[in-house]
């Protein structure tokens, strides 16, 4: 299945009434000296990356209900993000994650990335899964194991990893650990935690030069009483212990409820150490919702925090921006498509905050006038913005509209028929 990118250009001539609302908003923000043609060219250069796992339903320990035309080969998989790159232009990469996704053929899978301008962004390993065959055992840890063929088969697998993301043209790996504890008593903290650096410094001396390393916390499940790297603070420790190229990487759904997220993007971004960034949403725990469907305000002062980062603190890298969330009910593609669409209305709103006026009131306490600045850019229509980054670069204008209008699930149910089952969790 491939979009045509003529019947785009089609579709995208009878919208083109944001124009007028984009005027209004060049009009307002031009007094504020904040310029509306640099926001449209930051939201066409922002790439998300999208999941090789969340192409497919995702389903709940209680069950799964399958989506037809879901794709069942790496490339089918590829093919789906083209779909969504083709609609938005903001999805030109993917996040593999093994051994779900071992490339068959490392050579034709490049080609077919290049063919949908797609890269490869960080690679994921799996080391809470015990695979088919495997000779260790993850059931009692993986990184923070007590036996230390476990860890050492762990660290095997991280480094197996790494090369074939070298050949992919991959620049990352990405760590998350399911290691943990069910029980009290059941594992030494101190032990888990010093066995858990020890093998990550492993792994950081296996990168290359140019790669980085994201250690992504999350504060439980599956493990229920603790887990080994719970929060920020061990995952910031952990990088410090490994080295320059070693990060922290939050993903928004690995905190517990009313955590100020918000507040550690910038103590990280502060110190050069936000590599990376999951996006989701949820309302009570790691629920993977999709991105701005529960707290639309916490993810534009997330943002808030993340363009004064990206503008301030030039020791921190570029995030590595994906998408981390679980589809039960919708299909997987129209959800991916709101989640791209919350991303981007959060940036452009938090690029309209009037970060001078914000300055100077801060400056004075002005409290109230604080909350007015941060609250007009929020409750500021940003959809002219979008429409106007999707025309320019050449994406569909109203990219939901498009997917229906072309009935791009019925073409992949017709593809690949409705029992094809995507590989992931
Ligand atoms: C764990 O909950 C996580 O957020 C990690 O990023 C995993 O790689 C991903 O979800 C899929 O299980
Ligand atoms: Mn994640």
């Amino acid at each position: 299945m491939r979009i045509d990118l003529n019947q785009i250009a089609d579709l995208n001539k009878n919208q083109s009434t944001f124009e007028v609302e984009l005027e209004l908003l060049r009009k307002k923000y031009s007094k504020k000296n904040i310029s509306i043609n640099s926001i449209i060219e930051k939201l066409i250069e922002f790439q998300v990356a999208i999941p090789s796992w969340a192409l497919g339903a995702g389903g709940t320990r209680f069950g799964r209900f399958s989506y037809g035309g879901e794709p069942a080969s790496l490339e089918q998989k590829l093919d789906d993000i083209g779909v969504l790159h083709a609609l938005t232009k903001s999805a030109g990469a993917v996040s593999l994650h093994i051994p779900w996704d071992i490339p068959k053929d490392v050579q034709a899978l490049k080609e077919v990335a290049q063919n949908h301008g797609i890269v490869f962004d960080a690679m994921n390993s799996n080391t809470f899964q015990d695979q088919p065959n495997a000779n260790e055992s993850y059931k009692f840890g993986s990184l923070n194991s007590v036996h230390e063929a476990s860890r050492n088969y762990a660290i095997e697998h991280n480094l197996e990893v790494i090369k074939l993301g070298e050949q992919l043209g991959s620049k990352s790996l990405t760590v998350w650990l399911a290691d943990g504890a069910s029980f009290p008593g059941q594992l030494n903290f101190q032990t888990a935690l010093k066995n858990t650096e020890s093998s990550l410094k492993n792994i950081y001396e296996g990168m290359p030069n140019d790669w980085k390393l994201f250690i992504e916390y999350k504060p439980y499940e599956p493990n229920f009483y603790s887990t080994t790297i719970q929060d920020w603070g061990t995952s910031f420790m952990l990088a410090n212990a490994c080295g320059e190229r070693a990060y922290t990487l939050v993903d928004l759904g690995h905190h517990l409820p009313n955590t100020n997220i918000e507040q550690i993007v910038a103590t990280l971004m502060l110190r050069g150490k936000l590599g990376g960034f999951h996006f989701n949403d949820s309302k009570y725990g790691d629920d993977d919702l999709t991105v701005g469907s529960i707290k639309p305000y916490s993810l534009f002062l997330i943002f808030n925090e993340l363009v004064y980062g990206m503008e301030n603190n030039s020791k921190n890298p570029y995030p590595a921006w994906m998408i981390d969330a679980s589809h039960n009910i919708k299909d997987p593609l129209e959800d991916l498509l709101q989640s791209l669409d919350a991303i981007l209305l959060a940036y452009a709103q938090a690029l309209l905050v009037d970060q001078k006026a914000l300055r100077e009131a801060q400056a004075e306490s002005d409290v109230v006038a604080c909350q007015e600045i941060l609250q007009d850019a929020y409750r500021t229509d940003v959809r002219p913005l979008l429409m106007a980054a999707r025309s320019r670069s050449g994406a569909a204008v109203n990219p939901l509209q498009v997917y229906r209008d072309l009935k791009v699930r019925d073409a992949l149910i017709k593809e690949r028929g409705m029992n094809n089952r995507a590989t992931g969790l």
